[in-house]
């Protein structure tokens, strides 16, 4: 059983709608991010820059490993794909990291206001993870060292538990791939140890993944091959806490998600920008607020309160 709660799982379901709804916000909105009134075209930031899909499955797994390791004081999350940045900044905004080198992005609403409105903006904050961001080692854009670089944390650092987040379609790179030959080099008691996720959520841009088309069996096999124990989560909490609870060795964890869940469309089409033209298009700016109202970010943060999880 986990160690985890009733109402610690509760929180956890609160905390992944939280920052699915400011990644959404971040992505599309340049004002009215409590949708005070309802969303009209100005509303919609002119230039429309960032990736959505990977978001969710981002948020879902940085939540639960954050609650799981909370008590850890030597606990890092490391993840893969940068260009799930607006779902790294609406949880390093969540925890009051990014408050800590960045005043002006305060736990409320005008903290939320300027996250949101200075992403994938002007001299405002980048579409992907860079070097201004909290505890980034490289630089967002190119997929493959996540690995690499958590067991390179890992490395004479025993006290270390190093957990990382890799693209389905990041695993496909060589360096991603070849890095799973690491354990063999660094097992024994003078090193950390490194948490491997991968994001199974079957696409790489506009194409499957290869990794999600091969049968369990098939992909089963290929992880124990390199000395992990294969240990599929979702995104029920009361699972992946239990997952994360089961004693195992060597657990490398496949987190199954749908690319671009809760958004208005789950698949490949949702890598960037799901809804081209909100400022435009009547449809597409009902369609996007019925995504953002779906989150009922409002039961979840009050204006002069702050969030209620
Ligand atoms: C080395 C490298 N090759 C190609 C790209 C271009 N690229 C950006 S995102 C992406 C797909 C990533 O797929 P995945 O790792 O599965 O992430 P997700 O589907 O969760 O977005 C690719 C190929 C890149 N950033 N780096």
């Amino acid at each position: 059983m986990s160690t985890v709660g009733i109402a610690e799982t509760e929180s956890i379901k609160k905390r992944v709608r939280a920052c699915d709804y400011l990644v959404v916000a971040q992505l599309f909105l340049q004002d009215n991010f409590f949708l005070e009134r309802p969303l009209e075209f100005s509303d919609i930031k002119p230039r429309l820059l960032g990736h959505w899909g990977t978001c969710h499955g981002i948020n879902v797994a940085y939540a639960n490993l954050k609650t799981y390791f909370k008590d850890n004081p030597n606990f890092t999350f490391v993840l893969g794909p940068g260009h799930g940045f607006p779902a790294l900044q609406a949880n390093l905004f969540y925890d009051k990291e990014l408050q800590k080198v960045d005043i002006r992005a305060s736990l409320d609403a005008a903290g939320i206001e300027y996250i949101c409105k200075n992403f994938s903006w002007p001299d405002g904050f980048p579409s992907h993870a860079s070097p201004y961001t909290p505890s980034v080692i490289t630089e967002g854009g190119e997929l493959g060292y996540a690995l690499a670089n958590s067991y390179g944390l890992a490395l004479g650092h025993p006290e270390k538990t190093i957990a990382v987040l890799i693209g389905d379609g990041e695993l496909e790179t060589a360096t991603a791939l070849d890095s799973l030959n690491l354990k063999n080099l660094l097992a024994g008691s003078k090193n950390g140890t490194v948490l491997p996720i991968l994001h199974l959520n079957g696409y790489k841009i506009s194409g499957p993944t290869i990794y999600a088309r091969k049968s369990e069996r098939e992909l089963h096999e290929l992880i124990r091959g390199f000395g992990f124990t294969p240990v599929t989560v979702t995104d029920n909490p009361e699972e992946f806490q239990t997952k994360l609870d089961e004693p195992t060795d060597s657990p490398f964890y496949i987190l199954k998600t749908e690319k671009g869940f809760g958004g208005p469309v789950h698949y490949h089409m949702s890598h960037q920008i799901p809804l081209k033209n909100p400022a435009t298009d009547e449809n597409e700016l009902k369609q996007l607020e019925t995504w953002l109202k779906s989150y009922n970010f409002n039961e979840l943060f009050d204006k002069e309160k702050g969030f209620k999880l």
